[in-house]
């Protein structure tokens, strides 16, 4: 007797361990079906805010080439320079919406000019971008330091150079790059380049193809303080008053007294060929944040991508 109950209690022990297995596997399926399910769903919605700024950015490149088409100039008071009203993505199954603007990168300093034509570090760029720094009251080495990280060789300049004897000695090391920048952020790779001041100085600089031109229609008015020594903030204060939304009425005249070397003075220009567009989608709870440059050519030529990247510039 004492045998056969000891056997029902063990049988319904194993009954009571075996539903409760059951039971938590249940329950764990069903939470990582639902994980499943909430990943697939966030999946689609990054893919479908992608989509979203691919759209964006094919209006935009509309408005560019048409713009290059109606105006002779760029400045701040045209179409592409205002910025895109939130529009919602409503297509039964998505809603969301979609927000953006355009920034004239030819109104910041591009560091790839510190290398000139023949691959050597031009002069006056560079202490223009010496300049830029003072104004921002950030180191004023990072220019030479720019100039060695971008010119081809591995001598370093003097007092403000570092080469790759300098980066290789680093925890971790690494080397020079050597060659032109695609992207500004990489400046933060810089010897001694610290996060504070690369957030003063991003929003003035840019990377760029070689050899391009600041608009001073578009031209942060650090940037435009750097184009030359004798600027100072008031003279700064008349320019901007003087340009105000529709640009200068002839930038030539107004900048030949202010920018007295004649080599600064042409790097100046009223026109523009590179713009960076910043698109955020914002899909359910998913939101995507789309960085691309693009390219115009003249004369009413096509607009061109040459950058994408998504989340950071
Ligand atoms: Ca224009
Ligand atoms: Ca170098």
């Amino acid at each position: 007797m004492k045998g056969r109950r000891r056997a029902r209690g063990v049988a319904l022990i194993t009954a009571m361990l075996i539903t409760a297995i059951t039971g938590s596997l249940a329950a764990g399926l069903a939470w990582d079906n639902a994980l499943d399910v909430r990943r697939t769903m966030v999946l689609l919605f990054h893919e479908q805010g992608f989509q979203v700024a691919l759209g964006a950015e094919s209006w935009i490149r509309n408005i560019l080439r048409d713009d290059g088409i109606d105006s002779p100039t760029d400045h701040l008071g045209e179409l592409w320079a205002s910025d895109l009203p939130g529009l919602p993505v409503d297509n039964d199954s998505v809603q969301g919406a979609v927000v953006g603007n355009i920034e004239d990168l030819q109104g910041r300093f591009n560091v790839n000019n510190l290398i000139d034509a023949n691959g050597e570090v031009d002069p006056d760029v560079l202490e223009q971008f010496q300049r830029l720094l003072v104004i921002l009251e950030i180191d004023p080495r990072f220019a030479g330091l720019a100039a060695d990280w971008i010119d081809a060789d591995q001598d370093a300049g003097f007092p403000d150079g570092a080469e790759d004897s300098i980066y290789t000695g680093l925890i971790p090391p690494y080397r020079a790059l050597n060659r032109s920048l695609t992207n500004v952020t990489e400046l933060a790779a810089l010897e001694g380049m610290d996060p504070a001041s690369m957030k003063v100085l991003l929003p003035h600089v840019t990377a760029l193809p070689r050899g391009t031109q600041i608009n001073v229609n578009t031209a942060t008015p650090v940037v435009l303080q750097s184009l030359d020594a004798n600027l100072d903030v008031s003279a700064i204060e008349g320019l901007l008053s003087q340009r105000e939304e529709a640009g200068f009425a002839d930038y030539a005249q107004t900048f030949s007294t202010l920018v007295t070397n004649p080599a600064m003075f042409a790097q100046i220009t009223e026109t523009s060929s590179y713009f960076q567009l910043k698109a955020v989608v914002q899909i359910d709870t998913v939101r995507v944040t789309y960085y691309s440059v693009l390219s115009r050519s003249p004369n009413g030529g096509p607009v061109t991508t040459i950058l994408r990247s998504l989340g950071t510039i």
